[in-house]
């Protein structure tokens, strides 16, 4: 079937295809730049361990070694991939050389040191989000903002408000509001003899971080939760009831950011967005694909990314309440490709749900029809997508499903192969 029947076939049904290719191609979503180095970051040592509970498996060659390997893989992937997009870096990501007076630790970055990722920015016409970064470094003894040591948690403290002054920077230059997401592996491995005392401690380090003075509609910071981490197994400091009531006591100050590979298996972040919005007039999102656990796969154009989208769309958070971002690294696969097939799946998820009829769903539902409610939204699923899939790709000017691997191939030859 081509474009003009498959698009037929769906205004028949009352979707506009016009309007859902318009719509997507101005919602932004957020590239995170560590698929490209296994999330190593610039500021520590080539061959530091990655610590705070999470873990890249895999040795594909041809990893980003530098800022401009790293810079020059986004372009290839941003190459690749249809709408509008925004790169999300975290502090790890700090470029230090002779202009800018070399290396700081970070509770003394500045600015300057991100000054090579705004030029970036600017010439491609990107928003950029932020992270502190709470991992990989010798300061985590292994808590950070929650540590029982004043002095560690005073590094951590100073390092969120840098990177508090770091967003308003980068919202400011860049003119797009930037989503800062405080993280932090911190947990115990073992059965704890105190959860609360840490949790007290984690409370008061963001309270002195977002102390910090920022304009609210530029730096939106998040408190991203968690149920556990590698080596983190039994305790988890920023665990979803403590992330969820600090944002929502301090709804003036940040937002929930919710991480689908961080719940029980049979929970759904689908489920948790509109619950969310009832309350919160702003969320984030990393989206992400948990095997059995938290394991960062990469995102498929599986159900619940499906379901994910179809709750955002539905919700009206492709209007800004919705902050949308990426968050996987597999380090098994060409990481150009991982980062495009993820790309994409959210792209064309998101598609999926502005192509469906929900009003008319909604409608069934309300009226308690859910003999037709089940068979309309079994039928969906068979409709020509496709088409209208590859119809938007062609109209954001990148390749075709079936288009786009040969040219991740032809970059391997000639650029990943000789790193
Ligand atoms: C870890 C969190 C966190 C990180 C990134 C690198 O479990 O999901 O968001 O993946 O900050
Ligand atoms: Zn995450």
């Amino acid at each position: 079937m081509g474009y003009q029947e498959a698009k037929a076939k769906y205004e028949s049904l009352g979707v506009d295809i016009d309007a859902a290719i318009s719509k997507l191609k101005t919602v932004p979503v957020s590239l995170h730049c560590w698929q490209g180095d296994d999330v190593r970051g610039f500021d520590q040592k080539a061959d530091g361990p990655l610590t705070g509970g999470i873990q890249t498996t895999g040795n594909y060659p041809g990893r980003a070694r530098t800022p401009e390997e790293l810079m020059a893989d986004i372009d290839k992937v941003l190459s690749l991939c249809p709408g509008t997009k925004k790169i999300n870096i975290h502090a790890s990501y700090a470029i230090f050389d002779d202009s800018n007076g070399g290396w700081v630790d970070r509770d003394q970055i500045e600015p300057k040191h991100f000054k090579k990722w705004v030029e970036f920015c600017k010439e491609r016409n990107l928003g950029c989000d932020f992270n502190p970064t709470f991992f990989s470094h010798p300061k985590c003894d292994p808590l950070t903002l929650s540590s029982p040591n004043g002095e560690t948690r005073k590094f951590w403290i100073d390092h969120g408000k840098a990177c508090i002054r770091i967003s308003q920077y980068l919202a400011e230059e860049l003119g797009q509001a930037c989503v800062m997401n405080i993280w932090t592996g911190d947990g115990y491995k073992d059965i704890p003899s105190d959860r609360k005392g840490p949790r007290e401690r984690y409370k008061d380090s963001i309270d002195q971080i977002l102390s910090e003075s920022y304009d609210f509609r530029l730096v939106k910071p998040c408190i991203e939760s968690k149920v556990f981490g590698i080596g983190v197994e039994a305790y988890t400091v920023g665990s979803s009831e403590f992330s969820l009531a600090y944002a929502a006591m301090n709804k003036d100050k940040c937002i929930p950011l919710m991480d689908n590979g961080h719940y029980h298996p049979t929970e759904v972040v689908s489920d948790k967005i509109p619950a969310l919005l009832a309350f919160f007039p702003e969320i984030a999102l990393h989206v992400t694909r948990g095997v059995r656990w938290d394991s960062d796969h990469v995102v498929l154009f599986d159900d619940e990314t499906k379901e994910i989208c179809k709750e955002i769309v539905r919700c009206g958070g492709l209007d800004g309440s919705v902050n949308i971002a990426l968050d996987y690294f597999d380090a098994s696969i060409n990481r150009i490709s991982a980062w495009t097939v993820g790309l994409r799946n959210v792209q064309k998820a998101l598609l999926l749900a502005l192509v469906t009829p929900n009003e008319k769903l909604k409608g069934l539902q309300d009226e308690s029809n859910f003999t037709d409610l089940m068979v309309h939204q079994e039928e969906l699923k068979t409709m020509p997508f496709g088409d209208i899939w590859d119809e938007y790709c062609r109209q954001c000017g990148v390749p075709a499903d079936g288009e786009w691997l040969g040219k991740v191939q032809a970059y391997e030859q000639e650029v990943l192969g000789l790193r």
